[in-house]
């Protein structure tokens, strides 16, 4: 049973990556070409960059638990995955993690220069509009859902979601936030990202409100559960197993579920959120399969 599951995320996660990494290649390559220069050049090296693709796994899943067919949803995977390739661009940056390494390659700034990775992270944004406003079409999906979708995404993306959890991430530096301040930090920077990816592809399959709210509410427990398995790994990994420097939260003085709860302390609450996350789908009777594999597979990845 838990091979079968494992077999499936293995699937699952290969084909996020190949769609994904196919669309966005061409997007690098035609970038490359509209923008020019250094700075093309740094949009199409930042959009190449080789993820895992959990967030377009989870869009893929969510969309066909709750009856999507369209290959073209995989567009709107890549949408979010832009967003998130900007949020790493800039994160890496000097003002920020100062980091030299990323998905095993060096940064973008690093690569280039903190300029150029700056505007090619801004770039980026809009980037990840044209290609959500591409795919809607593909999809055929109306001008309302798109304009809903794009909401979504955007404000995960925003100072509600994403840019508002780095931001008290920042801020935070340094200090020891109790848990509750925690999980603010957490399910903004890394958790409405992972929700919204959830949400988006119940939307884009024109999926029934109690089951659109159950995608959200169980993309909002695994998206959590992510950021702790990221505490855990930075914690327990190595640089090479995880593409990125191990060890910078001790070095950046940052607070972590590792810090607060322990490293066996903080895997048991990832695998209290999968539970949970799992249970909001069976309350709506949406498929668990996939999700449920996925949700397992975040709790207890390796890198
Ligand atoms: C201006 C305050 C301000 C913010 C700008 C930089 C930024 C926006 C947000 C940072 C968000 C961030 C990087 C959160 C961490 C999320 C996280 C755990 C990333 C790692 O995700 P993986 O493991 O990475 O899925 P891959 O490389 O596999 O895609």
């Amino acid at each position: 049973m838990a091979e079968a599951a494992s077999a499936s995320v293995t699937d699952l996660l290969s084909e996020a990556r190949k769609q994904t990494d196919g669309l966005l290649n061409g997007w690098a390559e035609r970038l490359e070409q509209e923008v020019g220069g250094r700075e093309g050049q740094a949009l199409a090296y930042a959009l190449r960059t080789p993820g895992k693709r959990v967030r377009a796994a989870l869009l893929l899943a969510a969309y066909r638990a709750v009856g999507g067919e369209s290959p073209a949803i995989s567009g709107v995977a890549a949408a979010v995955e832009t967003v998130h390739t900007y949020s790493l661009v800039h994160d890496d940056l000097p003002c920020m993690d100062n980091d030299d390494l990323r998905r095993g390659r060096p940064t973008t700034h690093r690569a280039f220069d903190v300029a150029t990775a700056t505007l090619a992270g801004y770039l980026l944004v809009p980037v990840a509009a044209r290609i959500l406003a591409t795919s809607a079409r593909q999809l055929r999906l109306p001008t309302q859902i798109l304009g809903e979708m794009a909401e979504e995404l955007f404000d995960a993306g925003g100072i509600e979601g994403m840019v508002g959890g780095q931001w008290l991430d920042l801020e935070a530096e340094r200090r020891r936030l109790p848990l509750p301040e925690l999980i603010e930090v957490h399910r903004g920077k890394t958790g409405a990202l992972i929700r919204a990816s959830c949400t988006l592809g119940g939307m884009a399959a024109q999926a029934p409100t109690d089951r659109l709210e159950a995608l959200t509410a169980y993309g909002e427990d695994v998206g959590l559960a992510f950021q702790i398995a990221d505490d855990v790994l930075d914690a327990t990994g190595t640089s090479e197993e995880l593409g990125k420097p191990a060890g910078r939260d001790a070095q950046l003085a940052k607070s972590t579920y590792v810090g607060l709860l322990g490293i066996d302390g903080a895997r048991a609450e990832a695998q209290r959120l999968v539970q949970r996350a799992v249970a909001h789908l069976e309350r709506a009777q949406v498929p668990v399969g996939a999700l449920g594999a996925l949700a397992g597979y975040i709790a207890s990845r390796t890198s």
